[in-house]
């Protein structure tokens, strides 16, 4: 009841705007404007994972024998199209551990109907090119280190779990690691997985700037100045300027550091082929081009533009269980082309098997059709790790080639009355409740997120929602309405003295990202600032983004919100081109406001770091810096629920939608089946293989 009343006051006030904007001259004491940060609404998550050890998911072993699909037999081993199951196995595979799969070892056959809001681009993930995300990219890249299924490992044995990279160890002095990749494992055309493909996606892409991997992977991503050799085919050491950096191997996991196959993307690059263009490189292989070769479980082998992708399990995979049989179980992927909120539908209509409820205004018509008896899928609700905040461009020498007002916009984001001013003009309860009401959303300054790890209330600094103190914050910038219209205008000098206008990007894939937004533009009119919608779609977004482009951006964020140790080199400027907004300008610097400095000072202390209590001590400083100046401004925080059709076995307890990663990671769903006497009758291809690289499609 309570903000109705108080909504009918604003418009009244915004009749008079004038009036509104000068009666607040007052300029309120800095400790006067914080206030006590309410406590999220109870919210249980409705399961919770079973803690175990590394050890006790899986190990790197040879097994006595290996078994496959008998169609893969009889229709291409004993046709001599493919050699026996253990020739195409490495060394020793990758072995998951039979006790810590919830319905144990599996039986082959069946399908996992996804249904996705993205669009592929090309399969050249390291090149640059986005697959259509939804689990596309993850199920096709496998990363030197793995981190998704974390989220059921005990905390003090917290590590990224080995994965091509199957074991490692550290030189004395703490400067060197030394990894071994697992040896004898292949491509899914059976071309040979070694140090070649790790030392091309390093040394061609990573530290090539005309080349920028999709998930961000860049030099500093590693730590400045480190660097990585191949001492043979199958060991690999990098070297560090801090000692016993632990935190990399985290950044080794999926996002920024999953190698493509060089035997295939090489003879495209600049570097070796001098007719390419970087371009050409990115682009050399489009959604058409079938069968590209992967580590992954599942290779494309048919793409309807705008309907479908659909992917046959790998013959080459190389993780078994525990009685040696191949995995994946699951014989066929597909990823339906469509939209974000119609993944949600069709999974609790059960015309599709799996989705991230990530978008609030779902919830509660997915919980109203996922509590029937009849439904199709089972939800489940981890805890609250989907976080939106308000992002704004922090710099002010020149990145995106901003033009005066766009300059002009700039100093004011990087002046800290004015991040205040914005901030307790967000009233954030109506924000929450614009989305859904109920327990879930939570006021969310910004920073660490509430419930997580390395959160700490006490060094949490939160500005209630103050709409007086927040326009006296404006007026003490001199930012006056001098031409009566509502709007405030820059002083006398800067812009012309123009009406202070601002665009603010957002997702148009998502509805969640474009009623934040909507809710922000509304917001900021009692402030006397117009915000000026920009929407796009996803790739749209994130290129304009990535180069700077927008003065202001409403964005769900990353994992380092959630884990702080995925991502963490995001967490501030650490390098030219690590943070989300304040990047290097023009000049190749980051012209870093005095806190950035105390932040980067901050993270980089945490990544050296490998004691706990030093780096818990070190996020509650992280915490305190980042909410004292508003580094962005919280929106709001809410959980995600997992659903899945309930024909699917093997999905670990408490699995969260987003934590270290996606829930397409965390759930392990190369381990993941569907009991015979359940299996859907879905596969599109039954019984084929991945044909040749570039050929029509399945063998
Ligand atoms: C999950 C995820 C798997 C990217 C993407 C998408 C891109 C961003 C983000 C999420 C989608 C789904 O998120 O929303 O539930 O399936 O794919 O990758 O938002 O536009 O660039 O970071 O992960």
């Amino acid at each position: 009841m309570r903000w109705e009343v108080l909504l009918k006051k604003h418009i009244y006030a915004l009749g008079g705007a004038g009036l509104l904007l000068s009666v607040s001259m007052l300029a309120l004491p800095a400790q006067e404007l914080t206030g006590e940060l309410p406590d999220p609404p109870e919210f249980a998550a409705q399961s919770e994972p079973n803690f175990v050890s590394i050890s006790d998911i899986l190990e790197f072993r040879a097994l006595p024998e290996y078994h496959e699909p008998d169609w893969v037999t009889s229709k291409y081993v004993e046709t001599g199209k493919l050699p026996p199951v253990a020739e195409r196995l490495p060394k020793e595979p990758m072995v998951y551990k039979a006790a810590n799969m919830p319905d144990g070892i599996g039986v082959y056959g069946d399908t996992m109907r996804h249904v996705i809001g993205g669009r592929p681009e090309g399969w050249n993930y390291i090149g640059g090119q986005s697959q259509g995300w939804g689990g596309i990219d993850i199920g096709l890249s496998e990363c030197l280190t793995r981190t998704g299924p974390l989220f059921e490992v005990k905390a003090d044995e917290l590590e990224p779990m080995p994965n091509l990279a199957k074991s490692w160890e550290w030189s004395e002095d703490g400067h060197q690691l030394t990894m071994h990749l697992i040896e004898g494992a292949k491509w899914s055309d059976g071309d040979p997985f070694d140090s070649e493909d790790v030392m091309f996606y390093w040394n061609d892409n990573i530290l090539d700037p005309n080349v920028s991997p999709l998930n961000g992977g860049t030099p500093e991503t590693f730590g400045e100045g480190t660097t990585l050799e191949a001492l043979d085919a199958y060991t690999i050491r990098w070297t560090f300027k801090e000692v016993r950096p632990t935190q990399y191997l985290y950044a080794m996991a999926y996002g920024t550091f999953c190698p493509g196959p060089s035997h295939i993307l090489k003879p495209e690059h600049p570097k070796y082929n001098a007719d390419n263009t970087y371009e050409e490189y990115k682009n050399a292989f489009p959604p058409e081009y079938m069968n590209i070769p992967v580590m992954g479980a599942w290779v494309p082998v048919e793409y309807r533009p705008d309907d479908i992708i659909v992917m046959r399990r790998n013959p080459y995979y190389w993780k078994v269980d525990e009685n040696g049989n191949q995995l994946p179980y699951l014989n066929e992927m597909h990823y339906r082309l469509s939209t974000w909120a119609d993944r949600d539908v069709q999974a609790v209509a059960g015309s599709g098997d799996f989705s991230n409820l990530e978008q609030a205004e779902s919830y509660v018509e997915a919980l109203r059709r996922s509590a029937e008896d009849s439904a199709p899928a089972r939800l489940q609700f981890g805890a609250r790790t989907i976080g939106y905040a308000l992002r704004m461009n922090l710099s002010g020498n020149g990145w995106g080639e901003p033009d005066e007002r766009g300059q002009a916009v700039r100093e004011l984001n990087r002046n800290l009355d004015f991040r205040k001013a914005v901030t307790m003009a967000v009233d954030r309860q109506r924000l929450g409740d614009s989305l859904v009401r109920g327990p879930f959303t939570a006021i969310y300054p910004g920073g660490l997120y509430a419930g997580t790890t390395y959160y700490d209330k006490d060094s949490t600094v939160y500005y209630p929602y103050n709409l007086e103190a927040a326009n006296a914050l404006l007026d003490g910038l001199g930012l006056m309405d001098t031409d009566g219209n509502g709007i405030r205008n820059f002083p006398e000098g800067t812009a012309g003295g123009a009406d202070v206008e601002i665009t603010v990007l957002a997702n148009t894939d998502y509805g969640t990202d474009t009623n934040l937004a909507e809710g922000v533009i509304a917001q900021m009119e009692p402030l006397g600032l117009r915000v000026i919608a920009n929407f796009q779609s996803g790739t749209a977004r994130d290129d304009i983004a990535q180069s700077g482009q927008y003065d202001w951006s409403v964005e769900r964020q990353g994992s380092e919100m959630v884990s702080v140790v995925q991502g963490t080199a995001a967490l501030a400027p650490t390098g030219p081109r690590t943070s989300y907004f304040h990047r290097a300008g023009s000049d190749g610097t980051v012209d870093l406001l005095p806190f950035e400095t105390e932040l980067v000072d901050v993270v980089n202390k945490f990544i050296a770091s490998s004691d706990n209590a030093e780096r818990a001590e070190l996020m509650k400083q992280y915490q305190r810096l980042y909410t004292e100046n508003v580094y962005s401004v919280g929106l709001t925080q809410y959980p995600g629920a997992l659903i899945i059709n309930k024909r699917f076995a093997n999905i670990p307890a408490g699995a969260p939608i987003f934590m270290f990663n996606w829930a397409e990671d965390n759930i392990i769903r190369e381990r993941v089946f569907v009991p015979e006497d359940k299996q859907g009758d879905y596969e599109l291809h039954p019984e084929t293989l991945p044909g040749e690289p570039g050929g029509a499609g399945p063998m």
